[in-house]
């Protein structure tokens, strides 16, 4: 096997191992061999002449004239600010981004098992990987690469999966509750990856358009016309859910609006009125907006009567509603995730366990009786977002949390359904 020495796609820094970065997939070695550079000068410059393979929100993949498929990621930089196209021809020494100097890097040759001691440098230093020892700790951890070989038992086997619910994420909430923001949120955390786990649109545009969107919403001097504008019309969205920067579960995020939900709206056809049932049926699990608004003030008999009013009235009606009618087929709803958004505005005045009471009470008849799991999770954009005129920093509150609890579920399906696969063919 051929020993091979690269430059860092960094010019300047210091090497550190990437078993100090911080990223499960870099330190448990999945994204195999390689080194993590702190104190940068904040440039990507290219090491080799080749070809981009894969563009990632913080992240490229390329690969060099000869088959050495560096993969590079920084921080929370977004590639696409430098136009880099998939397919594109690359250079040596070009230069590929530019990133806040305190980023760290982190690049690693994913196809490390094809050659010997793999050797960066950087001015002076040399950081030189052998084969054995990472290997040996890419073996050991083959057993947490399980998700992705159940979804392609999944992905093969297409006719099967259409019988399958899942693959949807349905949210519902009166307008204004927050489900845009949430899910311009949930994008940009889940963009940078979470516990290796990574939400790419899957088209390019559509996550241009995210994107553009969520910086907007950064930008404060723009105070209340950062947000998104109000919208009364069905939103999907098509994501690649990502581990290790490989597709695992293709799904699609379905945003109703709350009028949808009335009975009485007569904008809403019986036809579309009956696709959210659909949706929810099809959802790995579902989200309901309550806006933390509502939750202001002491009065904890006034919190209950205007969630009841303003977010459980006809979500609940129709959600119980859809619940009955499951029963007589022995089925269920899916999992519920009731987030409490924009928990800025109420978190002095209401703590976890008042939460839990109001939810409770103004969504009675929702979770008795059944074997719904729910789950209560306050989110935020930032605890000073509504500051001098909404001109406050985002920092954003648990949400990651409903997103992955979802994913959850998701590999849960697919380990049953690789399970029930494998009994059907003994
Ligand atoms: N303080 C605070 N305000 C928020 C937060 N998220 C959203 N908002 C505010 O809530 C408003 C409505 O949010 P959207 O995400 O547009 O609500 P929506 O549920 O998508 O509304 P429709 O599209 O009309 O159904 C925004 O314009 C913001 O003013 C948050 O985390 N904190
Ligand atoms: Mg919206």
């Amino acid at each position: 096997m051929r020993d091979i020495i690269l430059n860092s796609p960094v010019e300047k820094g210091q090497f550190f191992s990437l078993k100090d970065c911080g990223e499960t997939p870099f330190v448990n070695g999945s994204m195999g061999r390689g080194a993590a550079v702190k104190n940068t000068s904040g440039r990507i410059i290219l090491p080799f002449h080749g070809r981009v393979l894969k563009v990632f929100r913080n992240a490229i993949s390329i690969v060099s004239d000869n088959g050495i498929n560096l993969f590079i990621q920084i921080g929370d930089k977004s590639f696409y600010e430098e136009s880099v196209r998939e397919n594109q021809m690359i250079n040596a020494y070009q230069i590929l981004a530019y990133f806040n100097v305190s980023k760290i890097v982190m690049f690693t040759v994913k196809n490390d098992a094809d050659f010997g001691d793999i050797t960066f440098q950087l001015g002076g230093q040399n950081y030189t990987l052998q084969p054995q020892n990472v290997s040996n700790t890419r073996a050991n951890n083959s057993k947490e690469d399980k998700p992705q070989s159940v979804s392609n038992t999944r992905k093969n086997n297409s006719k099967e999966n259409d019988n399958m619910a899942g693959r949807k994420f349905t949210i519902l909430g009166e307008t204004g509750s927050g489900k845009t923001c949430y899910l311009l949120g949930m994008y940009y955390e889940m963009g940078m990856s979470v516990a290796g786990y990574t939400v790419v649109a899957t088209e390019p545009d559509a996550d241009k358009n995210l994107t553009l969107r969520y910086d907007r919403l950064k930008d404060k001097s723009r105070g209340k016309s950062r947000f998104p504008d109000p919208s009364d019309q069905v939103q999907k969205f098509d994501f690649n859910l990502q581990y290790n920067y490989e597709t695992i579960h293709p799904f699609q995020w379905v945003d109703y609006h709350g009028g949808f939900l009335d009975k009485r709206n007569r904008d809403i056809t019986s036809e579309q009125y009956n696709d959210v049932a659909k949706s929810i049926m099809e959802s790995e699990m579902i989200f309901i907006c309550i806006d933390g608004a509502n939750l202001t003030g002491s009065s904890t008999h006034k919190k209950i009567r205007k969630v009841k009013e303003r977010c459980a009235q006809h979500v609940k009606d129709y959600l119980i509603e859809l619940k009955d009618k499951l029963k007589k087929e022995n089925k269920s709803l899916p999992p519920i995730g009731m987030l409490v958004t924009k928990y800025d505005m109420c978190a002095d005045d209401t703590d976890a366990d008042e939460v839990r009471e109001i939810v409770e009470e103004a969504f009675e008849g929702l979770f008795s009786g059944n074997d719904t799991f729910v789950a209560i999770i306050p989110v935020s954009l930032g605890d000073t977002l509504e500051d001098d005129d909404c001109q406050g920093e985002l920092d954003p509150l648990n949400v990651p949390l409903p997103i992955l609890m979802g994913i959850n579920f998701a590999l849960i399906d697919q380990l049953k359904y690789g399970k029930w696969l494998i009994e059907k063919q003994h």
